[in-house]
C-alpha cells in the first residue's frame, strides 16, 4: 500500500461516514469501523483502495455471471450511450435494444412465456408481479382471490410489497410490515428439520410434509382468496436452501388444484447459475409469472423484468384496455443494449452447459472432497455455482450453535481478511462465483474457505 493510497482512503471513509447510509448496515457501527473502498475489478477478483486484491465468491450480490471486466459489455453500453441514452416506452413508441432483448429472453424462458415487463430492479419486478397477479384475478372476474402466499426464509426485495412477500422476519418490525393480505408457509429447510422438532424425517418425506402445509394454508384461507403462491426455487439470501425432490411436483400439483398462481423468483436462479437458463427449467416447474434481475446484466446495469406464461400473458395482452403501470426506466435503451449483450455471451460461450457438466460439477466435488469428515460441517449441499456449508457444533448432528450467525460471521471475517468474499448467512457459509471462474480460481476459492473453517473450529475449541 502506498502512502497515496492510504491517504485516499482515510479521505474517502471520512465523506461516506459524513454522507452516506449503507443498505443493511447499522450506520454508526460502520462508520466507527471505516468501509472498505472497492476501487476496481477484473474477472472473479476485486481491489480495494489499499490496493489489497480479494476473490469474489459471491459475484457481488449472486449477479456478475460474466465476471468483471467484460469489455464487450462496457461497448455495448457506451455504444447505446452514444445512440440513445434515453428513451421511454409509453407514447406508442419502441427501441432495437429492448426489442431484440424480449424477443431474444422469449427464447429462452421456460414453455409459454412470450411475453415480458421491464423493470430496474429485483424489489421492482416482484412489485410489479404482484400487481400484475391482482390484476389478473380482476379481469378473470375473481377480485376476492387477493392474498398472497410465500415462504419463510424468503426474500423477494425491500419495497413495501415485495419485503411484505419476504419471509426473513427481520425485514418487517422497522416499517410495520408486512401488508395486510400476505401469508407465510413454512420453507423446505430439511437440515433444520431435525432442530425444528421433526425428528429423522428423510428429505423426501419432509419435502411432501412442507408442501401439504401449502395445501392446508390454502384450504385454512380459503382457495378462493389465494391469489398466488411466490417462491424461489432455490432460496437464496434465506439460507441457499435446496428443496427435497419431492416438493415441487407435489407444490406445482396444489397450485394446479386450487387455481393458485405459481410465481417463481428467478432473481438469483436464473441465467446459468444452475446449469440451466433457469429454476423452472432445472426443477420442470410450469409458473404462471417469472421474476428476474441480477444475472440478467451480470450486474453491469440495474435492470429486470417480469414474464408472463401463456394464461396471464394472453389476459393481460388482450384485455382491450390500458395497463395502468409502468416506470420512466422500464426497458432503459442503455440496459436493454447490456442485458442483450449479457445473452448473447452467455449462449455464445455455453455458459449454461459449462456450469451444468463442467465448472458446477467441480465446485461441487472439490467443496464435498474438501469438507468431507470435517469437524464443524454438518452438511455441504449445493448444484451449479451455488454452493453452502452449513457449520454445526457436531457433524454428526443436524443441530445448530448457540446464538445463531455468531460463528459464520466470524468465519466470514477469516476469509474477508485472506481475500475471500463469501456471505455468512447464520451460520451457514455460502458461495455464488461468476460463471466463467476457472477451475484454478475454484481451487484457490476452497483453498481459502477451508483455511477460514479450519481457523474457526480451532477458536471454539472444536479441531
Ligand atoms: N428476489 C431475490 C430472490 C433476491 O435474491 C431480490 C428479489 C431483490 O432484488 P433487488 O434488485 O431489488 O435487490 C433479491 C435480491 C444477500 C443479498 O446478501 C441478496 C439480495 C440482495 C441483497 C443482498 O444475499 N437479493
Amino acid at each position: 500500500m502506498t502512502n497515496r493510497e492510504h491517504n485516499l482512503t482515510k479521505h474517502w471513509r471520512a465523506l461516506d461516514a459524513a454522507h452516506h447510509i449503507h443498505p443493511f448496515s447499522d450506520t454508526a457501527a460502520l462508520n466507527k469501523e471505516g468501509v472498505r473502498v472497492i476501487t476496481r475489478a477484473d474477472g472473479v477478483y476485486l481491489w480495494d483502495s489499499e490496493g489489497n486484491k480479494i476473490l469474489d465468491g459471491m459475484s457481488g450480490l449472486w449477479c456478475v455471471q460474466l465476471g468483471y471486466g467484460n469489455r464487450e459489455l462496457a461497448e455495448a453500453g457506451y455504444e447505446a450511450l452514444k445512440t440513445l441514452p434515453y428513451y421511454n416506452h409509453f407514447f406508442k413508441t419502441s427501441n432495437p435494444y429492448t426489442i431484440e432483448l424480449a424477443a431474444k429472453l422469449a427464447g429462452v424462458l421456460p414453455d409459454g412465456h412470450e411475453r415480458v415487463l421491464f423493470a430496474n430492479s429485483g424489489s421492482e419486478a416482484n412489485d410489479t408481479a404482484l400487481k400484475l397477479i391482482r390484476y389478473y384475478w380482476n379481469l378473470k372476474g375473481k377480485p376476492h382471490k387477493k392474498i398472497h402466499l410465500s415462504r419463510d426464509y424468503a426474500y423477494h426485495g425491500v419495497t413495501m410489497a415485495a419485503a411484505s412477500l419476504s419471509g426473513l422476519t427481520p425485514m418487517h418490525p422497522q416499517f410495520d410490515l408486512p401488508l395486510p393480505g400476505f401469508e407465510k408457509v413454512p420453507g423446505p429447510y430439511w437440515f433444520g428439520a431435525k432442530a425444528a422438532g421433526h425428528g429423522d424425517i428423510a428429505p423426501d418425506a419432509f419435502g411432501e410434509m412442507i408442501a401439504k402445509k401449502l395445501e392446508g394454508k390454502i384450504l385454512e384461507l380459503g382457495a378462493d382468496r389465494v391469489a398466488s403462491f411466490s417462491a424461489e426455487p432455490v432460496q437464496g439470501a434465506g439460507g441457499l436452501i435446496f428443496p427435497p425432490e419431492s416438493y415441487w411436483p407435489a407444490v406445482q400439483e396444489i397450485c394446479a388444484k386450487y387455481d393458485v398462481l405459481l410465481h417463481l423468483d428467478e432473481v438469483i436462479t436464473g441465467f446459468g447459475r444452475l446449469g440451466h437458463w433457469f429454476g423452472a427449467q432445472a426443477f420442470n416447474l410450469a409458473p404462471d409469472i417469472m421474476t428476474m434481475a441480477k444475472g440478467l446484466s451480470s450486474g453491469y446495469q440495474p435492470i429486470s423484468a417480469i414474464s408472463l406464461g401463456a394464461r396471464m400473458g394472453e389476459a393481460i395482452a388482450n384485455a382491450n384496455e390500458e395497463l395502468v403501470h409502468g416506470y420512466t426506466y422500464s426497458g432503459h435503451p442503455v440496459a436493454s443494449a447490456v442485458a442483450l449483450k449479457n445473452l448473447e455471451i452467455i449462449e455464445r460461450l455455453d455458459l449454461v452447459g459449462r456450469v451444468k457438466s463442467e465448472i458446477g460439477p467441480y465446485l461441487q466435488r472439490r467443496m464435498r472432497e474438501t469438507f468431507e469428515g470435517h469437524p464443524i460441517v454438518g452438511e455441504v449441499r449445493g448444484f451449479g455455482l451455488l454452493c453452502a456449508i452449513e457449520l454445526v457444533p457436531d457433524a454428526r448432528e443436524r443441530s445448530f450453535f448457540p446464538d445463531p450467525g455468531n460463528v459464520g460471521t466470524h468465519c466470514r471475517n477469516y476469509c474477508f481478511n485472506s481475500g475471500l468474499i463469501m456471505r455468512a448467512i447464520r451460520d451457514t457459509m455460502v458461495c455464488a462465483p461468476p460463471l466463467t471462474v476457472s477451475e484454478a480460481e475454484v481451487d484457490e476459492l476452497v483453498a481459502k474457505a477451508k483455511d477460514a473453517i479450519d481457523r474457526t473450529a480451532k477458536d471454539f475449541g472444536k479441531m
